[in-house]
């Protein structure tokens, strides 16, 4: 097992690893910006060392300043969290090279899944369903004419090195099919140095349904059900929960084999999560897999009863994973509480909690670096913490969030509080009633 662990992010995702390595008796290394040297990730980690600047370009990004930490604390592993480098397999190369482990897959992994094009056809090798399409790039306008029409309107283009919502484009007839390309292959050179697009049949008001997955140095592969992310704005996340109010055991089933299988099919070690686009039918899509440890991780820990950083750091160590399933036991909702006020276009609200009063109690779960007299630096995402609640059925865990947000008291900052309260009291939300376009149509009152 690893002596001492170098955790390569901040915030909560920090604080949320330094806990397990502390359980799992092992050193921590936190490394922090300027903008963060009074936080608590920089308190509770055994060493820490400051990286740079605020601007994450200069510090958290900065991978030559990171391992220069690792090698002067005798770092043995480092853990990426989620965002910045978890992602980026020349950092995971370069750790490989250092000697230092990188706790989550390999370079080649990473790169099998970044590339959306790479992926889909690896995927339609293991017989994992795709959203039907073009196989390939688009070439032209001529080539997006002749394809949008053969697949049927609407389609959508995306950028092959996209991801997360950027740069698509959804188009319902042929006349728009010319600015789409070119806006399309400007937005996606613009953001991702690579100006590839392609195209698929659009899947109209879809659930956004991810399937847990693990795998091992050995070839072995498990599922750990599913959080349905229908909750969403602008491709943020603000709720999760497991199980998904839409699923059935039959469907759990077949999802759960084709994440194996597309996990399988990169020879895939750690844990990672297969995003699915499940359409009113039922019928379900693969869109993306994650090749790290996610925000709404917890809301499976709760429901399945397992650490997955402690099991993602084991698998790193080199330890076997049994190879069974994981099934939801109780219901967890997960409800982000972002520095953004939610009456003003989610605007960014950062600046200093003056009081804080977290909430606690039967089935209440907090995950947050902040404290009272915390600023919440300007320079990165602005999530003060995440709420979970966990009860046997799926109505008592909206009726303990209620109560346990209503319980929360943040001053100082506007949050997304107000949103959350007014949710978890929606017909729709508590039926069940709502796909990825639900929060369009939301208004707040
Ligand atoms: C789609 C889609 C409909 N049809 N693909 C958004 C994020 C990116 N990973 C893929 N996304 C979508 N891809 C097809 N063929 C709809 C979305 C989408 C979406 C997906 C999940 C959650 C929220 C979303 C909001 C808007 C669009």
């Amino acid at each position: 097992m690893f002596k001492k662990i170098l955790i390569a992010n901040r915030g909560e995702i920090a604080l949320r690893v330094i806990r397990t390595c502390r359980e799992m008796g092992i050193k921590t290394v936190a490394v922090y910006s300027t903008a963060d040297k009074d936080s608590l990730h920089v308190k509770f980690a055994d060493e820490a060392v400051c990286i740079g600047k605020p601007a994450s370009v200069d510090s958290y990004l900065n991978i030559p300043f990171i391992m220069a930490a690792a090698e002067i604390t005798n770092a043995d592993a480092i853990h990426p969290g989620y965002g910045f480098l978890a992602e980026n397999a020349k950092f995971a190369q370069i750790c490989a090279e250092s000697g230092i482990k990188f706790i989550g897959p390999t370079p080649d992994m990473i790169n099998a899944m970044g590339d959306k094009i790479t992926a889909k056809q690896t995927m339609i090798a293991a017989g994992v369903p795709v959203v039907p399409g073009l196989d390939g790039l688009l070439e032209s306008v001529e080539h997006a004419k002749k394809s949008a029409a053969e697949i049927g309107y609407p389609v959508i283009m995306k950028a092959t090195a996209g991801g997360g919502g950027k740069g698509m484009r959804v188009v319902w007839k042929e006349e728009d099919i010319e600015k789409a390309f070119e806006t399309a292959k400007t937005e996606a050179a613009a953001s991702f140095k690579n100006d590839g697009i392609y195209m698929e049949k659009f899947v109209e008001e879809p659930r956004h349904i991810e399937i847990q997955v693990a795998g091992d140095q050995f070839g072995n592969v498990c599922h750990l059900s599913e959080r349905d992310c229908s909750i969403q704005r602008r491709h943020q996340k603000l709720v999760e929960e497991s199980p998904s109010p839409f699923m059935t055991n039959e469907l759990r089933e077949r999802m759960g084999e084709a994440a194996i299988k597309a996990a399988s099919a990169i020879n895939y070690e750690s844990v990672g999560t297969v995003e699915f686009l499940v359409d009113k039918h039922r019928n379900f899509y693969f869109m993306e897999m994650n090749t790290r440890i996610q925000v709404e991780h917890c809301v499976t820990e709760e429901v399945v009863n397992f650490d997955l950083i402690k099991e993602q750091i084991k698998i790193a160590a080199g330890h076997k994973i049994s190879g069974q399933n994981y099934y939801p036991m109780m219901h967890a909702i997960e409800c982000r509480i972002n520095a953004e006020d939610p009456y003003a276009d989610f605007r960014p609200s950062p600046g200093k909690i003056t009081v804080l009063h977290t909430p606690g109690g039967h089935g209440v779960r907090v995950d947050s670096h902040v404290y009272a007299g915390y600023v919440i630096p300007p320079y990165y995402d602005s999530m003060i913490g995440k709420l979970i609640t966990v009860a046997q059925t799926r109505e008592e865990a909206i009726d303990t969030m209620y109560r346990a947000l209503s319980e929360y008291v943040i001053e100082g900052v506007k949050t997304t509080i107000p949103f959350h309260l007014q949710l978890m009291k929606n017909e729709d939300f508590r039926s069940g009633n709502f796909n990825t376009k639900f929060l369009e149509s939301f208004v707040l009152k």
